[in-house]
């Protein structure tokens, strides 16, 4: 709870309007995309930087912790306000402020829509490349606080190969900048990067500047269909080690592509037990060589069938049904633990062998997909009543194995609540110990985001 004088202030600070105390108001705040949820004390919308500014110095004052949330689209709980307090939303902070055209260039509020950004982007004939599942309701300042990756990362990277600088509000109030509108500055320490996948526990980013690139001038897109999920698997390791570089690589197994089946209402793989989804871009001329020999490659790996979208509408429902496949797993199970393992691209049909293997061990359904192209899988581990101890102990036996195979815990999602007990296998304790030394340095008083990251 907040004292009647903290509200007081904070009151002061956004004006009333803007300051939410009744539980009505607050459940909308409470969750985000985990199943995770907990009451915030209060939920604060500032306006500007100035603002949150004012709320860290309070926060700091009175000691209450500070919980930023952007649209609460996290994976990983980092917007759930765990240990109570003040829900910080972004979500008024919605402007794009400025589209350099000439520097390729946009600098934009914390609380805009990647998918808004996208499209006004492309207006122009430029691209921003960061493309979450999630596009059409995550913000980019959550994008930044946990570094989003998604669909086309596999040639082009993630958020923070795109973000050239930001105003940030320390954890202690101070507004800093780091970076700035240049592609290269190496002026003392990169805060930039430090801050970016940072998950809102090390400062607040309250104005971005994000890299663009011209638009590639075409895109063809086809679906691979398989009998084994071994079959698909070889084929995304035939496509890389063929040196083509889709922009997005994805892979969907057999339950995936059932659960998607049921949720849309529409058949989209005639049954088959894996499908992968290939798109590449660049000048029409290489687009299309590109897409024969993904066909020809596909086929050698033993494809069942390859299906080309020939129209806009046709690229469009594969790319609905792979970005409903996160809400339309709970079509299968009310209940998942949702994981992001990363391993090097080569070891994706080891790692879903082994992961194969797991889920027959603790006859447990364990379903895969995702981006396959970076070697990222969305491995969820679909939970009945009563199964979630063995669903634990298969959590830590896959993240053994991904290690085990030169891998990461997460690849795109964080930390946050969710990983934080296994954080340390991937780690040590000496680079850990480090991660915590930056945290205690900037939020001395651990009011940003804490419970987060570490335990
Ligand atoms: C996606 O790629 C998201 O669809 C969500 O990162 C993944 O729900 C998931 O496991
Ligand atoms: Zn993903």
């Amino acid at each position: 709870m907040l004292k009647p004088s903290i509200v007081r202030d904070l009151k002061k600070i956004v004006g009333s309007a803007n300051l939410y105390t009744s539980p009505e108001e607050m459940v909308v705040y409470s969750y985000d995309a985990t199943q995770r949820e907990a009451l915030p004390w209060a939920v604060a919308r500032p306006s500007t930087a100035r603002e949150v500014s004012e709320i860290l110095v309070l926060a700091n004052r009175e000691r209450f912790p500070v919980v930023p949330r952007g649209a609460g689209t996290g994976m990983s709980g980092g917007s759930v306000p765990a240990r109570g307090g003040l829900v910080l939303s972004l979500e008024r902070m919605n402007r794009i402020l400025e589209i350099d055209e000439e520097n390729l260039i946009a600098v934009v509020e914390p609380g805009v829509i990647t998918g808004d950004l996208q499209r006004e982007v492309e207006k122009r004939g430029l691209f921003y490349p960061p493309d979450p599942a999630s596009h059409d309701f995550c913000t980019i300042g959550g994008n930044v606080a946990e570094c989003a990756g998604g669909l086309r990362a596999v040639k082009y990277g993630v958020t923070k190969d795109y973000v050239l600088g930001l105003e940030v509000v320390l954890p202690t109030g101070e507004i800093i900048r780091t970076g700035g509108r240049t592609l290269k500055s190496v002026a003392g320490y990169d805060l930039t990067k430090l801050i970016v996948g940072s998950e809102g526990t090390l400062g607040i980013a309250t104005t971005i500047i994000l890299k663009l690139l011209p638009q590639p001038e075409s895109v063809r897109t086809l679906s691979v269909l398989f009998d084994s999920i071994e079959a698909a698997a070889a084929a995304v390791s035939s496509i890389i080690a063929g040196r083509i570089l889709p922009r997005a690589l994805e892979f969907m197994d057999h339950a995936a592509l059932r659960a998607v089946e049921k949720h849309l209402g529409e058949d989209i793989s005639g049954g088959a037990k894996a499908m992968l989804i290939v798109e590449v871009d660049g000048p029409s001329t290489s687009t299309e060589r590109e897409i024969e020999r993904v066909a020809d490659i596909a086929g050698r790996a033993g494809a069942s069938r390859v299906n080309r979208a020939e129209t806009e509408a046709e690229r469009e429902r594969l790319w609905k049904a792979r970005r409903s496949l996160s809400p339309a797993l709970y079509t299968i199970k009310p209940k998942k633990i949702n994981e992001d393992i990363v391993v090097p691209r080569s070891r994706i049909p080891d790692i879903l062998r082994e992961i194969g293997e797991i889920a027959k061990r603790h006859d447990l359904l364990i379903v895969n997909f995702g981006h396959a192209g970076d070697g990222n899988i969305h491995t969820n581990i679909m939970i009945d009543e009563g199964n979630e101890p063995k669903a634990e102990i298969a959590v830590k036996e896959i993240f053994e194995a991904v290690l085990r195979m030169k891998g990461s815990i997460s690849g795109e999602h964080g930390i946050g609540l969710s990983k934080a007990a296994y954080l340390p296998m991937e780690l040590g304790p000496d680079a850990l110990k480090t991660m915590k030394r930056i945290k205690d340095a900037l939020d001395p008083n651990n009011i940003l985001n804490p419970g987060k990251i570490f335990l």
